[in-house]
């Protein structure tokens, strides 16, 4: 219900400063637990004057002028205007469709046609959220209601936002907020499906064919699930490699080194590719198969041309499932392997990862999940989820859209072999002669 001031009776105490710009359209609400009471501080005498009282669902619409100020107070305190209590106060800009909505504890939020972007995009996201929230209750899958939800958020940018410049950042923000919603609902689902690929193609390589599933396909940023991509034998050989060294896992810290986080928590060890052992039959023979194959899959679907020289080790990961009631599960939360900020690509790093599935033991939990591009992976002993973030072309890096998790394993254990690969490492600066900010240990030295 809005609340209509008589033009009247207000217009005299609202006449301009000289020079002030306006009058620009403001709207006050009540969206506070208490009723609010509005004055409005007559710039000739600087006291203040009761403007209006808001109560349940009330607004008031008011032509005002840049400078000018409210003060909002609640109308249950014990308060002459002259001591007041508990108050905020709030001063019209220069700028259109100024909106102030008074929250809990007399919080202003004040928008204007400045500001509108990014709250049009929080606006969005609340509103398809409800709508997601009442599916969730009415019964529907999470991944039903995940679809609906990204396609509702889709849909309203397009129409709200089209015309607003900063489209692209804001879709960004707007697919993380999204899909930190999303997360939860999408992991705690037990009987989600690997997403369908609208497309397939195969991959021949030693005279071996595989089926790929295209499940995510743009430029800068690819997903793909790779069927038969890893061998038993060498899933054993990497188990084996990795069962003296298995270790806490570590995150990037933001200064160029790593550090032990929740976010991360798994047990992992790095192995090194014995290229010695190639034509010997061994174990090791078996890892430095898979390592070559993984370039010469990257290679195929992005273009990149790398190549094995000063890459990282293969990873081994491997996560605990303790049961339903355990607070802290193995998980990793959403992250991306390198930069996915759409920024141009900086020199030794990560462009590309290849997951490779190796055990998922009465796994409960432990998908792969891409919140932002809507795509999930469950773990499929022998196949690989590949993902790339760099556009070969433009040199430009994914704008988010391969930010993923490791869902929590609830039950059962996950063994994954994972390699992160990198442009711009080689044998003379190898990947550990970059710190995790990609700067050249050189470049340190000489800098300091
Ligand atoms: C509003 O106030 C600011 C800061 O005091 C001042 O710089 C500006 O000129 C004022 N604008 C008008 C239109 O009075
Ligand atoms: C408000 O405060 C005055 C002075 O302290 C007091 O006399 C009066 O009873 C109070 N009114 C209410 C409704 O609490
Ligand atoms: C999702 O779960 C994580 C970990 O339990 C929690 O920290 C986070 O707040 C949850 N997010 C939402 C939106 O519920
Ligand atoms: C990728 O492999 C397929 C067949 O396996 C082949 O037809 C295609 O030309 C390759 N593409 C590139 C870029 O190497
Ligand atoms: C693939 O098959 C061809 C023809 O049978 C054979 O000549 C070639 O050596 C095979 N290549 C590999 C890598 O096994
Ligand atoms: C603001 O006014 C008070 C007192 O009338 C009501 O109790 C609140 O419900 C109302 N807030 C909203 C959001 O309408």
């Amino acid at each position: 219900m809005m609340k209509l001031i008589s033009w009247a009776v207000i217009c005299a105490a609202l006449l301009p400063s000289a020079g002030a710009g306006g009058p620009h359209n403001v709207m006050i609400s009540n969206d506070s637990e208490e009723g609010i009471v509005v004055d409005w501080f007559n710039p000739s005498t600087g006291k203040p004057m009761v403007f209006s009282r808001l109560g349940q669902g009330e607004s008031v619409r008011v032509n005002s002028f840049v400078n000018h100020t409210f003060l909002l107070r609640a109308d249950g305190d014990n308060c002459t205007t002259e001591e007041l209590c508990r108050y905020s106060t709030v001063v019209i800009t220069d700028n259109d469709d100024q909106v102030i909505k008074v929250r809990e504890g007399l919080e202003v939020e004040h928008r204007d046609s400045s500001t509108k972007a990014q709250y049009a995009a929080a606006d969005i996201v609340q509103n398809c959220r409800d709508i997601s929230k009442e599916q969730l209750a009415a019964g529907h899958s999470s991944d039903r209601v995940m679809k609906q939800m990204l396609s509702c958020v889709e849909g309203k940018t397009a129409e709200t936002l089209e015309q607003l410049s900063e489209r692209v950042s804001t879709e960004t923000r707007l697919r993380e907020h999204m899909s930190g919603n999303l997360e939860n609902y999408t992991c705690a689902d037990e009987k989600i499906e690997t997403t369908v690929a609208e497309k397939f193609k195969d991959w021949e390589h030693q005279n071996v064919t595989r089926k790929i599933h295209l499940l995510h396909e743009r430029k800068a940023s690819k997903i793909h699930l790779v069927e038969n991509f890893i061998s038993p034998e060498e899933c054993a050989a990497i188990e084996a490699a990795a069962k003296p060294i298995l270790h806490r896992g570590t995150v990037a810290d933001g200064k160029g080194g790593s550090r032990l986080s929740d976010h991360r928590k798994a047990m992992q060890a790095g192995i090194r590719i014995p290229f010695e052992e190639e034509g010997t039959g061994s174990q090791g023979e078996h890892i430095a198969n898979l390592f070559r194959r993984i370039y010469a899959y990257t290679n195929n679907a992005t273009g990149y041309g790398i190549e094995v020289d000063g890459q990282e080790d293969l990873m081994s990961i491997q996560y605990f499932g303790r049961g339903k009631d355990d607070k802290s599960p193995d998980n990793y939360r959403p992250h991306g392997d390198g930069d996915i900020d759409g920024r141009p690509h900086k020199r030794g790093g990560r462009v590309a990862t290849m997951v490779c599935y190796c055990t998922a033991d009465n796994l409960v939990g432990g998908g792969t999940n891409f919140g932002n591009a809507n795509v999930f992976v469950k773990p499929k002993v022998g196949a690989a989820a590949f993902f790339s973030y760099l556009d070969s072309e433009t040199r430009l890096h994914d704008t988010g859209f391969t930010s993923h998790s490791g869902c929590p394993v609830v039950e059962g254990v996950k063994r994954i072999a994972v390699h992160w690969m990198r442009i711009g490492v080689n044998k003379e600066m190898p990947w550990d002669s970059f710190n995790t900010l990609n700067i050249h240990k050189s470049e340190c030295e000489e800098e300091e």
